[in-house]
């Protein structure tokens, strides 16, 4: 097989035997994150594919999530980083219910690596727990991850606490349930502060640059 798609199926069987040795030759010609943007989020897109047909039970899918995080995890070492920092402080995600962590942690190390300093508060956060982390760390902005169906409906009501709770710092959204549309519709209704759609980690890097570079 060629080694792009020896990469895919790494993450598509779970198996990391070879992974290192194929993700060191590919780092002769490709960049850290084009190698998880294409090959490996191919991978995971057909995980996703099988897993809804009904052709990989759960625990397949965990395996290929370990596999996917332990690619990314020898991959960061590797990525270009800027020598700024303090831009500012971002308190990251992922929303009450969901357990989803893979997206919002790679949204974590390309920000963490372009200068800002990310609180990552983990997996199914509530929104009590959000407000009191606002009222903690003091953050320039707000980033919730979620890819379930009824993690965007969760982020609706995690804005509307936040806008009883009075707060209005920049909100970044990302996710794969989520859209723009709904985003600037059914979350923005809800909230005072600006709302923000990112489609992948490298957009989120570019609004929160917009917003607090
Ligand atoms: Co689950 N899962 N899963 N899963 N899983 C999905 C999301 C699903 C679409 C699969 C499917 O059926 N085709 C489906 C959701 C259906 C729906 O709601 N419509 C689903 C389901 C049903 C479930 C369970 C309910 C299954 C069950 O138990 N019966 C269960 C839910 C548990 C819960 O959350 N309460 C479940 C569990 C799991 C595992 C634990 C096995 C595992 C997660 C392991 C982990 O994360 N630690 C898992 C996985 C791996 C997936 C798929 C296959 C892959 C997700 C992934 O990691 N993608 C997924 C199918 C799919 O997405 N195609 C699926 C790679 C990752 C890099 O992409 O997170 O989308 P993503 O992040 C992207 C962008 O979305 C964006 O940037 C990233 C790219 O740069 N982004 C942001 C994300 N967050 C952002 C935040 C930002 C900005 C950008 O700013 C703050």
């Amino acid at each position: 097989l060629p080694l792009e798609a020896r990469l895919a199926r790494y993450v598509v069987e779970g198996t990391k035997d070879g992974l290192i040795a194929d993700l060191d030759e590919a780092l002769t010609t490709a960049k850290p994150l084009d190698i998880i943007n294409g090959p490996l989020m191919d991978g995971m897109s057909e995980v996703g594919r099988l897993f809804n047909n009904n052709e990989l039970i759960v625990a397949e899918v965990l395996q290929s999530a370990e596999v996917m995080k332990a690619a990314v995890a020898y991959l960061e070492p590797h990525m270009e980083r800027t020598d700024s920092h303090a831009k500012g402080r971002l308190i990251l995600a992922t929303v009450k219910g969901d357990v989803h962590d893979i997206g919002k942690n790679l949204v974590e190390i390309i920000l963490s690596n372009n200068g800002f300093d990310v609180v990552n508060l983990g997996i199914k956060v509530a929104p009590e727990q959000l407000i009191q982390a606002v009222r903690e760390y003091q953050p320039d902005m707000i980033g919730l991850s979620g890819l379930l169906v009824k993690s965007a409906q969760q982020m609706v009501t995690t804005a509307e606490d936040f806008r009883h709770a009075g707060i209005e710092l920049p909100l970044l959204v990302g996710g794969a349930a989520l859209t723009k549309k709904f985003t600037l519709t059914k979350i923005a209704d809800k909230y005072d502060g600006p709302v923000i759609y990112a489609k992948d980690a490298m957009e989120g890097l570019d609004f929160a640059n917009q917003l607090m570079g």
